[in-house]
């Protein structure tokens, strides 16, 4: 075994991989250890198994077959895979969405009485961006037509996504039209990926490219309409205060993890608990202490401060405690291996979605029309669980860190209009211009096993804090900041630049607080880049000048899923440099390289900043941020 900070900067899952040793328990870590020597051509982008003539790879070193049977190169194969690899996060991202809205047009038409409009003024902010009437309308008629629209938006029309074109800048629009890549349906322009890559389609590397990017911006469509409706339903988030790591297992509680992506049963979840403690009381427990994992669990944070214990790749982790009683799952960033982790346990592990199920794991099929029910079946199971778990095999990890969370964007713009209310966005751009804050990044993505775990992140961002950069978080890059203690005033303190923290410790002040607003705001899953990107937006119009013109970067110095790479292409997209602190699988092509690395800094202002070497990352991004300063004169 490596030295564990090799694994994770985490103490606490340090703690439990040391556990998983002694119990002989496999770990990702372990599996992703005998998985090396990874596949080369795999890693560099140049297998293509499109069709059945294949697998067809690209020597890299010129020797060997330059060409597939078809004739397909290496520049092509690149961006084939590169583009589905879009599509497949276009499809969980918008899919979420979907779901969502099939759950607000049932409540709308009496359906889903366990839901609720909670935001019934975002509902109205909504359908008025999107050009619907609100005038002497019910909330169900206006719920109804928002959620329709939103179905809209998934197939091919003649119109552009509106979820896209309600939400950009003037600038970036106009963009999207000079290139052709206005999607004009989501489902489509995933489909439209898929036809274009398989066998003897498209085969020219850039147009081909061209298609990935369209999708990127088809699935931003679907984060924002996921963050929107899920605002809808379950409120807005507003800043409030928790603990996170797996200290926040209780020794003496039923401890159920939610795990997974989308509110529309975990946000049901943590209203019924509440309902059942005495069940819990009367099976011998103190009572039920839910907690989250990954983008659920991000949620659930969000509006209701359910701890967040641990992030992707370190799922497996929590079972290891000995002490969780069930872990809920809905879909995405679920490793199948926790069925195996757990059968070691008590632990009761619960699939809940059709198309998620896991082999090994109980299956309790979630229906909107009767939410709360399958809530009290799933939790009933955490309470039975409870009665049979091994105190002698109970280890938690006793790590937490105190969290701020639940900086929605009318969060941060309520911060700022307390400091001014005419013009909220105006502290903050005279702060930018005048040099104390120096710009703004936001960290995204996920943890990977093949970086140590949070090691990425927390480098990034103290070193960029310290050179008084406003940093945004969401996904499990803000867990990883909640875990490490770097959500709380105290990191300002300690890690922020004179300018940073001045302007931090005003806004903060000027909004009720004693001290000075978090190192790291967090805003929400990985969906809610959305809210980072209306940020964005709004400053941008406010200035009068294009996203690409700002200094702001975003970075993803752990990503691993698909959805990662497409929320990539969609922030370069939108005119972000944007750093990927793993190399994705293009380098079997310099030309695609190249091409995302410079030539795209032509066509839309951003670009990929490809580097592994986390404090040369940082140098990276503050350099970008400067070239922006000096680009707008300040
Ligand atoms: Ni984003 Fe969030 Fe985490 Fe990565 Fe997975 S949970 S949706 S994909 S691993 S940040
Ligand atoms: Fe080979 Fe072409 Fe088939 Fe890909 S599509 S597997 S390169 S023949």
């Amino acid at each position: 075994m490596k030295a564990l900070e090799e694994y994770s900067w985490c103490p606490a899952v340090q703690e439990m991989l040391r556990q998983a040793e002694k119990l002989d328990i496999e770990t990702a870590w372990c599996r992703y250890e005998a998985q090396l020597p990874q596949c080369g051509f795999g890693e560099l982008g140049t297998c293509c198994r499109n069709c059945m003539q294949g697998p067809c790879r690209i020597d890299p070193f010129g020797e060997g077959p330059q060409k597939g049977v078809c004739g397909a190169t290496a520049d092509t194969i690149v961006a084939r895979n590169l583009a589905r690899a879009i599509a497949g996060g276009a499809a969980a991202h918008s899919g979420h969405a979907k779901h969502l809205a099939h759950v607000l047009l049932l409540w709308a038409e009496g359906k889903a009485p366990d839901y609720t409009v909670k935001d019934e003024a975002k509902l109205k902010a909504i359908a008025s961006r999107l050009g619907i009437p609100t005038e002497g309308k019910d909330i169900p008629e206006i719920a109804k037509e928002v959620a329709e629209k939103a179905l809209e938006d998934f197939s091919e029309k003649e119109t552009p996504v509106a979820w896209l074109v309600t939400n950009v800048t003037k600038g970036r629009a106009e963009k999207a039209v000079q290139y052709g890549v206005v999607p004009t349906g989501i489902d489509s322009a995933i489909s439209e990926v898929m036809h274009r890559t398989s066998y003897g389609v498209d085969a020219d590397p850039i147009n081909i490219l061209m298609g990935g990017v369209k999708c990127a911006l088809a699935d931003f469509a679907g984060c924002h309409m996921a963050t929107d409706l899920a605002d809808v339903l379950f409120g807005t988030p507003k800043p409030l205060v928790t603990i996170a790591n797996m200290g926040a297992l209780k020794p003496d509680a039923v401890n159920i993890a939610l795990h997974g992506h989308n509110p529309v049963l975990s946000d049901i979840i943590v209203q019924v608990a509440k309902e059942m403690e005495e069940e819990a009381k009367a099976a011998g427990a103190s009572g039920i202490n839910l907690v989250g994992i990954c983008c659920t669990g991000n949620e659930v944070l969000m509006r209701h401060g359910i701890p967040p214990i641990t992030h992707s790749v370190s799922q497996e982790m929590v079972i290891l405690t000995g002490a969780l009683d069930a872990m809920v799952v809905d879909y995405q960033c679920i490793m199948p291996s926790l069925a195996t982790v757990a059968e070691c346990f008590h632990t009761k592990l619960i699939t809940t979605i059709p198309i998620a199920k896991i082999p090994g794991a109980t299956h309790i099929e979630f229906r909107e029309e009767a939410a709360r029910e399958a809530a009290r079946q799933i939790i009933r199971m955490g309470i039975e669980a409870f009665k049979k778990r091994d105190p002698a095999k109970v280890r938690i990890p006793n790590y937490t860190h105190k969290a701020f969370a639940g900086f929605s964007t009318e969060a941060i713009v309520w911060a700022l209009s307390q400091v001014n209310k005419e013009d909220p966005l105006k502290p903050l751009i005279d702060n930018i211009v005048a040099g104390n804050i120096l710009g703004v990044c936001l960290f995204a993505g996920c943890n990977n096993v093949k970086v140590p775990q949070d090691s990425g992140f927390l480098t990034i961002a103290k070193e960029l804090a310290r050179n008084n950069v406003l940093l945004l978080a969401t996904g499990c890059g803000a867990g990883a900041f909640a875990r490490h203690g770097l959500l709380t005033p105290e990191a300002t303190e300690e890690y922020a630049g004179e300018g940073l923290k001045a302007v931090l410790t005003a806004v903060g002040k000027a909004a009720g607080l004693e001290g000075p607003l978090p190192l790291v705001l967090h805003m929400g899953s990985c969906v809610d880049n959305s809210r980072a990107a209306d940020v964005a937006v709004a400053v941008a119009n406010r200035l009068g000048v294009d996203i690409d013109k700002l200094p702001v970067v975003a970075s993803a110095p752990e990503a691993t899923t698909e959805k990662a790479i497409a929320i990539g292409t969609w922030a370069v997209t939108a005119g972000l440099p944007t750093h990927v602190g793993v190399v994705p699988p293009v380098l079997g092509s310099p030309l695609i390289a190249k091409v995302l690395t410079q030539d795209v800094k032509d066509l839309f202002g951003g670009y990929f900043i490809v580097e592994t070497d986390p404090k040369k990352a940082a140098e990276k991004l503050l350099d970008a941020i400067r070239e922006r300063r000096k680009g707008l004169g300040i």
